[in-house]
């Protein structure tokens, strides 16, 4: 299997995060994607390759331009602002309540007279810190799955009968389920496998092919407004299985009214981030029913009450007549009976992860189908290269 892994990612490494009043080390650290890629690197299944670059083009095609913008300026405008240069971080948020009755241009426009405001028109939470190379780091981490995305189309398109199912890994940080089109949220920036869901089922290989070239750091400050990109139409079906602890509260408001995605969680509850996952949010308009939550008990889940969920709803009737063209695997590792900031219980056995793996190839809505695992939580650094291994090798075993 494909890993594509850059080490631009390990540059984005916040000092402190705030969780319940306690300033705590920053949870998402460099050390857990260099556990990952030691366990790569001694396992000659996978073969590492590096990430090109493919603008920000398709990245505006879920995100906001402003938003883009505030994540490549925030640091730099905070510095110049004589604010502490350790890290960025929210100190007061857009609360709906209190916007409610002014209008989004109006409070829109107040946020723009200080770094902090922008902060919070931006940010949903405390666990999320902005530094020096958070950008350039983002930016990586969102062409590694681009790159991932390219490498599984041409493998798509060149399968001969025999062949083996098509699969890569975007081994990446910081990750991006919790951020929605201009919200950062729990670690994330941008929402990667939405950017590479969106990049599937709207480039053709020849536009792929002509749109890359090898990776250049785009800081993108002083190059004024960016264009906005018009959502070209879906020409793929993709499926998200969402295996991290943590709802995936961003990809799951992108695709919301979207039936060309098919967006499925497993997930804590209740947990972070609190105010969605539950069962009844099952999308809107053309989109309703392309959205199912599966909240689980953290403290009651063992690792056969996690596989029997996972693979209850993997063989579900809707989900196998979907019939998607490509599944994504949101691949966080947090559930992980150990996880310090997350975690089922009962979840003990690294075996698990490999069944997991395996009922991504096996199971009815899945079987025969290109995978492209894309890397989000997890906080166990010790063991997070054998259970993401063991998961790809689940994957690849059977
Ligand atoms: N008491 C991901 O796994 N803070 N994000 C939790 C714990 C937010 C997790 C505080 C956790 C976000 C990608
Ligand atoms: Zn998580």
């Amino acid at each position: 299997m494909d890993v594509i892994y850059s080490d631009d990612c390990l540059l984005h490494d916040p000092p402190y995060e705030v969780t319940r009043g306690v300033v705590k080390p920053y949870v998402e650290s460099p050390a857990r994607l260099e556990s990952i890629k030691k366990f790569i690197d001694a396992h000659g299944e996978f073969r590492v390759a590096s990430p090109r670059d493919y603008t920000l083009e398709p990245v505006l095609a879920v995100h906001e331009t402003d938003y883009i913008q505030y994540l490549a300026t925030i640091y730099r405008d905070w510095v110049a602002d004589g604010l502490p240069p350790e890290a960025v971080t929210g100190e007061a948020f857009v609360h709906p309540n209190i916007v409610s009755k002014i209008g989004k241009d109006i409070y829109r426009k107040n946020a723009r007279l200080s770094p902090s405001a922008r902060v919070g028109l931006y940010t949903f939470d405390m666990s999320v810190a902005y530094t020096k190379d958070t950008w350039r780091a983002t930016y990586t981490s969102v062409q590694i799955a681009l790159t991932a995305g390219h490498e599984l189309t041409k493998a798509i398109e060149n399968r001969k009968q025999g062949d083996k199912v098509p699969s890569i890994y975007a081994l990446c940080r910081p990750p991006g389920h919790h951020s929605t089109c201009n919200v950062a949220a729990g670690y994330c920036f941008i929402n990667n496998v939405a950017v590479v869901t969106r990049f599937l089922q709207t480039y053709s290989l020849q536009e792929m092919e002509a749109l890359h070239k090898p990776l250049k750091f785009n800081d993108i400050i002083g190059t004024g407004e960016l264009n906005t990109v018009p959502v070209k139409d879906p020409k793929k079906k993709i499926l998200i299985v969402d295996i991290d602890y943590h709802h995936g509260n961003g990809t799951q408001d992108i695709f919301w009214e979207d039936p060309s995605v098919f967006y499925i969680s497993l997930h804590g509850c209740p947990d972070y981030p609190y105010f969605t996952g539950s069962t009844e949010e099952i999308g809107a308009g053309p989109g309703e029913g392309y959205n199912v939550n599966v909240p689980l008990n953290p403290a009651t889940t063992t690792d056969t009450v996690y596989l029997d969920n996972l693979a209850r709803v993997l063989e579900d009737k809707t989900v196998v007549s979907f019939d998607a063209d490509i599944v994504i695997c949101s691949m966080g590792l947090d559930t992980w009976h150990e996880d310090p900031i997350a975690g089922m219980k009962g979840l003990k056995d690294v075996e698990t992860y490999f069944k997991m793996g395996k009922l991504l190839k096996t199971a009815a809505s899945c079987r025969g189908k290109p995978v492209l695992f894309v890397q989000e939580g997890g906080y166990t650094v010790e063991k997070l290269g054998q259970l993401a291994g063991r998961v790809l090798q689940g994957f690849l075993d059977a």
